[in-house]
Parts: C-alpha cells; sequence; structure tokens
C-alpha cells in the first residue's frame, strides 16, 4: 500500500457521556417511532424520538475504524422497551466494539442461526460483537443510554435480513423482576 495516498491527518473529538453530543459537532440521525413501525413485536406509530446517532466519518475501507455515539432515549411502546433497529453487518464478518458511557442497557445478539446472547450495558461496559452476529441495543433505564461504537468502516449496515426474519429471537420486556428477555412472537427463523 502506498501510505502516500491513503495518509490521514490525526484528529480528536471529545463525547459528551450524558448525551451523547460530539465536539466538533456532528448531526445527528435521528430515528422516531415512526421509522420503527415494525421493529416491535407489536406495530408502533408516532413522532417520539428514539434514538440518534452522531458518526465520526472516515473514508470506508477496511483500513479505516468508523465509530459513532448512539444516544437511545428511555420509554416503551406496547410494553417493550425503547431500542435501536438492530442489524448485521453487510459484510457478515465485520466486527465491532461497544463501549458504555451512560445510562442502562441490554445488548441483543443473535446469529444467522437463532443463536442469542444477552449481555448488559452501563458506562464502563465493554461489549466485543463478533462478525456474524445481529445487534440490537435496548435502554431498560430512566435515563439516556449513551455508548460508543468502533467497527471496521467498510462493514455497511444490514437492516432488511432482521425485518424479514421479524426482527430478534427475543425481545426485552419489564419483568416482575425488571427487565426480561422473552421470546419473540414475531421472529421466523430465516
Ligand atoms: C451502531 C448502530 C447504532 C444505531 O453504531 O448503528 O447504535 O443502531 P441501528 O444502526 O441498528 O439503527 C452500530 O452497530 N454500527 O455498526
Ligand atoms: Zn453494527
Amino acid at each position: 500500500m502506498n501510505m502516500k495516498d491513503t495518509l490521514l491527518v490525526p484528529f480528536s473529538f471529545a463525547i459528551d457521556t450524558v448525551n451523547g453530543t460530539l465536539t466538533p459537532e456532528r448531526p445527528p440521525v435521528q430515528r422516531r417511532l415512526d421509522d420503527m413501525k415494525t421493529a416491535y413485536a407489536q406495530e408502533t406509530s408516532g413522532d417520539d424520538l428514539v434514538y440518534e446517532v452522531r458518526q465520526i466519518d472516515v473514508p470506508t475501507t477496511n483500513s479505516n475504524l468508523l465509530s459513532s455515539t448512539t444516544t437511545l432515549y428511555p420509554g416503551k411502546t406496547n410494553g417493550e422497551y425503547y431500542m435501536t433497529k438492530g442489524h448485521f453487518h453487510q459484510k457478515r464478518d465485520r466486527a465491532e466494539v461497544y463501549v458504555g458511557l451512560s445510562g442502562e442497557g441490554r445488548l441483543l445478539m443473535a446469529s444467522e442461526s437463532g443463536e442469542v446472547v444477552v449481555e448488559e450495558m452501563r458506562a464502563g461496559s465493554v461489549n466485543y460483537v463478533p462478525g456474524g452476529w445481529a445487534h440490537r441495543s435496548v435502554n431498560v433505564g430512566e435515563e439516556p443510554l449513551v455508548f460508543y461504537a468502533v467497527y471496521i468502516a467498510d462493514a455497511g449496515q444490514d437492516y432488511l435480513a432482521i425485518e424479514h426474519q421479524g426482527g430478534f429471537p427475543v425481545i426485552i420486556v419489564e419483568g416482575e423482576n425488571g427487565p426480561e428477555a422473552v421470546p419473540n412472537p414475531r421472529f421466523q427463523q430465516a
């Protein structure tokens, strides 16, 4: 590789760990209930803001690392906690690291053959998402869940595969002893 063609100038950002904003500012991508009508076990709608993603752009090559903050607001729709859409990476083998900054959440991970792993997210948690695992984060607390994600920049996001199988194998609902993972009635193994 000719480094002269690919040499980037180093740069730095500061993260506000309570609300996920970046300095210098990056415009957020916003997802509202209306953008995720079919993501939940029961169809939902409304203009409530569910989450915001602020991305630090780099060239989307496999020699760069893309990173972003996600601010996932607290709330529930039909008993299900607010969550991200969730995706496999378009390039299935691309891994990702999530670093929890504030709030309380769960990270749902599911393989293409339907295996499920649920991990906790909070300030200081580090979750490793290996290639081949779809991932969705869920806010189970009363404050915004804020985390920083870093992944190989050519990964891409495949949302359709998750939609086609009716979501993840489990959903996170409020149980008697707090948040619990229960089977997703809409899930159909691909
Ligand atoms: C994250 C997610 C972010 C939003 O940066 O993209 O939390 O979730 P959705 O992309 O599922 O809407 C990530 O996993 N990037 O690959
Ligand atoms: Zn991802």
